[in-house]
């Protein structure tokens, strides 16, 4: 049995939606290990809140900003009373009473307080490269602390030019909370924070075109951003549905004929892909980052040349092309929680024992 810490991601608390993807991440891997009868506790700031994982250490303190608003050569940011360092205050207070600590926030900190912690620390990086100051001090840690350093996909470790192959553990979800669908209304579907890196305005753009009404779900992360798409496609059939519970989101995923994957950046994974695939809805993404590792082009939906709107109305002309129940079964094989679990234990495992040995 295993005694794991995780420490969030720094910039707003959990269950909010801000975390992006990895709240996700954390919350299935965490429950995957308590299944296991492996002890989890959970740090994250102040207010977060996950349906059955209760118990959650609330930290007080500033957000961190997001690091996809920095800049390539920016300096590392902390502000005063940054929840970040006081989160990571509490590790080291109480990392005796852990085997491993695992860290979901993509900040420079984490990575540079390991050498100070008596306990070894596994990194899970969450997004590809973004600023110089981030990259250089993960190749420190990847070099100095081998195995700890773990990603999504390897297109995403690709874009940090390690010298070496470093675990790529996926992803995965509760599978039994996805319904199968297989007879879709005449509908599309984008999933996401609504923020310039996942490059909404292709979709909307596709859906004007296509005349398919699109239902967008996620977290306003960037409020103008928003409103520009929104003033760029007045006439667009667009339905925004806000920020919503996994049971609600898939309600709706469901009954869509695919989901259109817009990232302008490499995304590191892309959680939204295999919520679709789990309930039989195809996927049409940019042929870009995580969903380009995810879809089976032609089986499981259609990988597009990146930023070619042209290329997102194609592929939704072809969508009955795809049979749902393959997108299903995708999702059952590789992406339940029990092969994420596998993936992540063998990691926790491999590194505790290089840090016996
Ligand atoms: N930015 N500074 C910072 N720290 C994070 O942990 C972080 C972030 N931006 C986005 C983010 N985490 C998550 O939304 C993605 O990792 C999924």
């Amino acid at each position: 049995m295993l005694k794991l810490l995780f420490v969030s991601t720094s910039v707003g608390p959990l269950g909010t939606g801000l975390g992006g993807g990895v709240e996700l991440s954390l919350y299935n891997i965490a429950q995957e290990m308590r299944r296991r009868g492996h002890q989890v506790q959970i740090v994250a700031p102040k207010g977060s809140y996950f349906e059955s994982l209760p118990d959650i250490v609330q930290i007080p303190g500033e957000l961190q900003i997001i690091a996809q608003s920095q800049e390539r050569g920016d300096p590392v940011v902390i502000p005063g009373d940054s929840v970040l360092a006081n989160m990571w205050e509490y590790a080291r207070q109480v990392q005796a009473e852990y085997d491993l600590i695992v860290n979901f926030a993509y900040d420079w900190l984490p990575f540079y307080l390991t050498p100070f912690f008596s306990r070894p620390i596994a990194h899970f990086v969450s997004m590809g490269s973004l600023y110089d100051a981030m990259d250089r001090i993960i190749k420190q840690t990847a070099d100095r602390f081998f195995g700890t350093i773990g990603f999504y996909t390897a297109s995403q470790a690709q874009t940090f030019a390690l010298n070496y192959e470093c675990p790529c553990l996926g992803s995965g979800i509760d599978l039994s909370l996805y319904e199968f669908c297989a007879q879709p209304q005449k509908c599309l579907a984008w999933l996401g924070r609504i923020a310039p890196e996942k490059g909404l305005e292709d979709a909307v753009a596709a859906a004007n075109m296509t005349h398919i009404p699109l239902k967008i779900m996620g977290k306003i992360q960037d409020e103008a951003y928003w409103k520009q798409v929104c003033a760029a496609y007045p006439d667009a059939p667009i339905e925004y549905l806000g920020f919503l519970s996994t049971s609600e989101m898939q309600q709706q995923l469901r009954q869509c004929q695919a989901l259109l994957m817009t990232p302008r950046w490499v995304e590191a994974f892309g959680n939204v892909a295999i919520e679709a695939l789990a309930c039989g809805v195809p996927v049409i993404s940019y042929r870009r980052g995580g969903p380009a590792e995810i879809v089976q082009d032609g089986k499981t939906g259609f990988l597009v040349e990146p930023d070619s709107v042209m290329g997102l109305v194609n592929a939704i002309t072809r969508i009955k092309e795809i049979d749902r129940y393959t997108c299903r079964q995708q999702a059952e094989t590789e992406f339940s929680l029990t092969a994420l679990g596998d993936r992540f234990e063998k990691w926790f495992r491999d590194i505790l024992v290089r840090s016996e040995g």
